[in-house]
């Protein structure tokens, strides 16, 4: 079996050790950090979302594949740290208000931070208060909301009122994502962009702020 697939099922088999092995291995036959994230572990954690969804696996599966795919994070990090470029602009960054998920939202941050932008990671469960705070403390010119579950998305909207509420709405752009979110859902609660994924969250972060 060829190295990504033998990853994914390692990551679906939530076998830790195997991904970080397979993680390394995939990097020294020369495949990509993004190959890697796009073709075997991205793919690997929606195949342990359906088994969750349709009965087949229960939450401690779920937390073991959670905690391989961090694993293997862990060895593509310093890569995509190594081709971090000097600060251009700050980002406030945060799972919203009752959301635990955070890989997605931790892959953002170091796709972003590769990217030149300062990350000021608030981390899982971010009220909206607390985000508020975050941009009047550091001037962030842009905020980032993470959210995976359908109830949680709903804080989306009460963050962006949160900011509207403390006049800070026109000194920020704002960005969304997450697997649940979809591109009219950002629009309809006044986000001024969406992305799908890390890769495309910094080229939307670079377009929202007008750098090159
Ligand atoms: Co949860 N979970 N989970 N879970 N979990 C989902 C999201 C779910 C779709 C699974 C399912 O049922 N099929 C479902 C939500 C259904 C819904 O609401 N429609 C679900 C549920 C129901 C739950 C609980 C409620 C389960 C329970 O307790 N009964 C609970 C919720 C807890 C809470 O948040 N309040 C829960 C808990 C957990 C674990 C703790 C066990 C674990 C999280 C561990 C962790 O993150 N530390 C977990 C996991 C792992 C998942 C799945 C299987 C995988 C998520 C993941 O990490 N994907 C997930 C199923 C799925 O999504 N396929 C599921 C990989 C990651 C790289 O992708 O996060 O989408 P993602 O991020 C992508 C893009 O979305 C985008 O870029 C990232 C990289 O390309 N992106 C952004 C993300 N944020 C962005 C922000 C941006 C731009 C792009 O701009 C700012």
């Amino acid at each position: 079996m060829e190295t990504l697939s033998m990853l994914s099922q390692s990551l679906i088999d939530g076998d830790a050790q195997k991904v970080k092995e397979l993680t390394q291995e995939a990097l020294q036959q020369g495949v990509s950090p993004e190959d890697i994230l796009n073709r075997g572990l991205t793919p690997a954690m929606d195949v342990v979302g359906e088994r969750f969804s349709n009965g087949e696996y229960f939450l401690p599966e779920v937390l073991f594949s959670a905690r391989a795919m961090k694993a293997a994070m862990e060895v593509l990090e310093p890569i995509w740290e190594s081709r971090r470029a000097p600060p251009r602009a700050r980002m406030v960054l945060g799972s919203v208000k009752g959301d635990v998920h955070d890989i997605g939202k931790n892959l953002v941050a170091i796709m972003m931070r590769g990217a030149g932008f300062e990350v000021i990671d608030l981390g899982t469960d971010v009220p909206p208060e607390k985000f508020v705070e975050a941009v009047e403390k550091t001037g962030a010119e842009l905020v980032g909301m993470s959210a995976l579950t359908s109830a949680t998305m709903l804080f989306m909207k009460s963050t962006i009122e949160a900011l509207v509420k403390a006049e800070l709405r026109n000194r920020v752009k704002i960005m969304v994502g997450g697997a649940i979110v979809r591109p009219a859902y950002a629009q309809s609660i006044g986000a001024d962009g969406y992305a799908p994924n890390a890769v495309s969250a910094v080229a939307k972060a670079r377009e929202l702020l007008r750098l090159a």
